[in-house]
């Protein structure tokens, strides 16, 4: 690379990825496959439209690239390309949860999704984000004493509220979602069943938690977490009589977005093709058993752990501790400068706030494309603990 300048901070950040112990529960370390499409000449190509149905010439190659990676996302959730439908060119998580929206909810009507504070996500309707300013948005969280889904209270909130959509799917909940119970919910209201699995796209992928396919009407991802993808999301919707997808398609473009990112895309279908593989589901399995270990050895090391456990890829603890540790901020900036990196982050009823709340949230994801198995979570759950406690 000739400019040295940037040639220099890739460098630094290779080298900084490399010596770290990486917890954030949204992150991964892709292939070199991955990288190899994600900076190929794929990107000197415009094409806005979708494959066939064009507004630029020169589209034979990247309309097969958009075509396979349609077919190997279908595949890779087992979905029959007559019921399901796949868009590919969402630029990445919140512009497709924004396009589902636009497509499905006329502006000022209601969207029910989690609070943030619980383990939701800013574009699940949080009143600071434009899906909370563009529709009326009301917020679910955990039940106070468990620290879980409350399905009863959802769905009175849903009864009540009837909104268009609801939103299933987190950044920060631990649990396994019961999306039978969120169908109930949503046929009990009249609305629709938005699941977002980005947080658990390769945990479903590699058969570790339940598929949200057989329930939803809608489902989200982006492909860069678990999956361990580019930086990038997928929209599924139901192929039926309400041609959901058609409304999708346009809101994708000519609503939302230009045109599509074809080395994106290209990247994306690369790292499908690597999540249908047998080694990918011993991977997802060990994500899980990682997690697992982390958490019980942070528990029995005397944390707090929220919602008591975890059944997935993250999990929260509650640093503060009412005072009898660090705030969530300072306990991030401890860990940062033993080499390990996590966010900080709310738990739920938090009485700090969301930049410097009570808790942290480390996720395995990323440690576990590194090799790291159960031997290695109990070592680092104790340099946590001795990080942390440290004056
Ligand atoms: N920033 C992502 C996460 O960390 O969960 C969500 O967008």
């Amino acid at each position: 690379m000739k400019d040295t300048a940037i040639k220099k901070l890739i460098d630094a950040e290779k080298k900084r990825q490399k010596s770290v112990i990486n917890l954030i529960a949204s992150e991964n370390y892709v292939s070199k496959d991955v990288l190899e499409a994600l900076g190929s000449e794929l990107t000197n190509k415009y094409g806005e439209g979708y494959p066939g149905k064009r507004y630029y010439r020169g589209m034979a190659v990247v309309d097969q690239v958009e075509i396979l990676a349609q077919k190997r996302a279908l595949k890779l959730f087992g979905l029959d390309e007559n019921k399901w439908s796949v868009n590919v060119q969402p630029l990445s998580g919140s512009p497709a949860n924004l396009a589902v929206y636009s497509a499905l909810v006329p502006p000022g009507e209601k969207i029910m999704g989690m609070a943030l504070a619980h383990g939701g996500h800013l574009t699940h309707g949080q009143k600071v984000s434009m899906t909370g300013k563009f529709w009326n948005s009301v917020l679910y969280g955990l039940n106070k004493e468990t620290e879980l889904l409350d399905y009863e209270e959802v769905k009175k909130m849903a009864v009540a509220e009837k909104p268009n959509i609801i939103i299933a799917g987190f950044t920060a909940y631990a649990h396994i979602v019961d999306w039978k119970k969120f169908r109930e919910i949503a046929d009990a209201s009249g609305a629709l069943l938005m699941v977002d699995m980005s947080h658990f796209a390769g945990l479903v992928a590699g058969k570790q938690y339940p598929s949200p396919f057989e329930y939803a009407d809608v489902v989200t991802t982006t492909t860069h977490k678990t999956l361990r993808g580019p930086r990038s999301a997928i929209i599924f919707s139901r192929r039926d009589e309400r041609e959901l997808f058609k409304k999708i398609d346009k809101a994708i473009i000519p609503g939302l977005q230009g045109g599509p990112h074809f080395n994106q895309i290209a990247a994306v279908a690369v790292a499908l093709k690597e999540a249908a593989t047998p080694a990918f589901k011993k991977y997802a399995k060990q994500v899980v058993r990682n997690a697992k270990v982390l958490s019980d050895e942070l528990a029995r090391l005397g944390w707090r752990i929220i919602e008591g456990g975890t059944e997935s890829h993250l999990l929260r603890f509650d640093v503060w501790m009412n005072g009898k540790g660090p705030g969530g901020r300072e306990a991030a900036d401890k860990l940062e400068k033993e080499g390990i990196i996590v966010n900080e982050n709310t738990i739920p009823f938090d009485t700090r706030p969301p930049i410097d709340p009570s808790g942290i949230r480390i996720g395995t994801a990323a440690e576990t494309t590194r090799g790291k198995k159960e031997k290695d979570m109990k070592k680092i759950a104790e340099r946590i603990d001795r990080i942390l406690r440290k004056k």
